[in-house]
């Protein structure tokens, strides 16, 4: 109940904060995976699908936390206009912009309740998914957030990554530019690929860059040529895409459905207009988030039926433990009622033995069977008499005979020893064997569990059907 009410809380919260129903849904979609049940001894709904999946017991591979917002990386040369373009989207000088080389690394701009800027390690913190990126030596110390109020365009569903000019010759970097820029590009969603007219478009670097992120991340790349107003005459934009595009030609995998837009930051002092394709982008980054919604949601579905699967997997393993269990214990009882056997059959040779032995024998001969009467103990003067070997009578060595075997009783005994030993083993082995079975604690948190993702893939419905809706309607992205 209180989980409940907590839900409905988040709800208010988000339409009193005036958000978009997508940002409400990618919100709601990364809360249900960070927190929403509640734990035994937690108030408040600490458990999430997350923590669910890797919970010991459970186990379930592959199942992430799904990004809040969708991640941008713009990647280009110097002075291609990253930066820039990144505060017009945003409507605020977010970035500092300029023609000076400047060496900073990387920066994630989003946005935030107040206007920030994040050192290297709390960006770590906050972008919990890019910890990979500190194995890069140099990096760590060029990371950089800045969180900005502003929620124009889509701004509030966006990270933008910016990165490091590119450059080629005497610049030198703290860190592998190159290398770095193609493992953030595997945490991202869409790559906004700028090449200026005018600076080191095509220089070396950029180019490595470019071949590098398209071996493996074409699908996410997008090309424009920015700045395009630099270059008023149209025979000279013309003369310089082509040239950007035979330079990238070789270097990229699906060439011939190429495309390179121009754009530039829209102005009004225009002699004659130059098309601007600028809107294209942000409908990339729409696209690009539209994408991403769809894509969470069905991963959530998939991840509830993962857990609902490995919570059915344990209940059936916990079945078969108990039937082994049950059949190891019977093994274990049997093994130790034959060892009981073996026992007394071993303490009845010995017995005998013992009474064989010449001093023992001559001395229950002489002292303790005359005391034995007749009338008072007959079953124990029988049976001393019938343990008693006769030949010592005769005074001769006690019999070393045992069933008709020179020394059988001493074989007997080793024998039954061994054997004793032996049972003994396999009766340990047989319950040692017996496999942990799920505790009553155990069975409830599972179950927990379950009806937990049940309701998640419930809500899910719920949020793809409110997102379809609102897609038809216009609201969506
Ligand atoms: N003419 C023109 N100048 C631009 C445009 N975008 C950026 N600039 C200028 O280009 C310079 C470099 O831009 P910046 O955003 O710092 O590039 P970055 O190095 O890629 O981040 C700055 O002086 C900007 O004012 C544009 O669309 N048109
Ligand atoms: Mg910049």
């Amino acid at each position: 109940m209180a989980n409940k009410n907590k839900k409905r809380e988040t709800q208010n919260d988000a339409d009193a904060l005036g958000m978009s129903s997508t940002e409400k849904i990618l919100r709601r979609i990364h809360e249900l995976y960070e927190k929403g049940l509640c734990a035994d001894d937690a108030e408040g709904g600490t458990i999430g699908l997350l923590e669910i999946a890797h919970d010991p017991l459970l186990n379930v591979q592959g199942v992430w936390k799904p990004r809040k917002k969708v991640n941008v990386m713009i990647v280009g040369n110097h002075s291609a206009g990253k930066s820039s373009f990144i505060n017009w989207y945003v409507g605020e000088s977010v970035q500092t912009t300029g023609v000076a080389i400047e060496t900073r690394g990387f920066t994630y701009v989003t946005s935030g309740r107040k206007r920030e800027t994040l050192k290297g390690d709390a960006t770590f913190a906050f972008y919990d998914h890019i910890g990979g990126l500190r194995e890069f030596k140099g990096v760590e110390e060029n990371v950089f957030t800045e969180i900005s109020t502003s929620k124009d365009r889509n701004f509030a569903c966006v990270d933008f990554v910016d990165t490091p000019g590119l450059v080629d010759g005497e610049m030198e970097y703290p860190f592998d530019v190159v290398e770095s820029i193609a493992w953030l590009a595997d945490h991202v969603d869409l790559i906004l690929c700028f090449f200026d007219p005018i600076g080191q478009a095509l220089c070396k670097r950029t180019m490595t860059a470019v071949e590098r992120l398209n071996e493996k991340h074409a699908e996410k790349l997008a090309y424009y040529m920015s700045k395009a107003d630099q270059v008023e005459k149209e025979h000279d934009r013309q003369r310089v895409l082509i040239q950007i595009t035979q330079n990238l030609a070789g270097r990229i995998k699906n060439s011939h459905a190429f495309k390179l837009p121009t754009i530039y930051l829209p102005r009004d002092d225009l002699a004659v207009p130059i098309p601007n394709a600028i809107e294209e982008v942000c409908e990339d980054v729409d696209k690009a988030i539209r994408l991403t919604v769809q894509k969470n949601l069905t991963t959530m579905k998939d991840d509830c039926a993962k857990i609902v699967k490995a919570i059915d997997a344990r209940g059936e393993e916990d079945a078969r433990r108990k039937k082994d269990n049950a059949a190891r214990t019977i093994k274990g009882w049997a093994f130790m009622f034959a060892g009981w056997l073996v026992l007394s059959l071993l303490a009845y040779v010995a017995t005998l033995e013992t009474f064989a032995l010449r001093p023992v024998a001559v001395a229950m001969r002489v002292h303790a069977l005359p005391r034995l009467s007749e009338d008072e103990f007959p079953v124990a003067r029988a049976v001393m008499t019938g343990l008693l070997p006769t030949e010592v009578a005769e005074g001769e060595v006690a019999a070393k005979r045992w069933m008709g075997v020179e020394n059988g009783g001493l074989y007997a005994m080793a024998w039954l020893s061994v054997a004793y030993v032996t049972l003994q083993v396999m009766k340990r082995k047989a319950w040692r064997g017996r496999e942990a079975r799920l505790t009553k604690r155990e069975w409830k948190k599972l179950e927990g569990y379950r009806a937990y993702a049940i309701e998640v893939s419930a809500v899910r419905e719920e949020l793809y059907k409110e997102y379809f809706k609102q897609l038809h309607e216009g609201d969506g992205y």
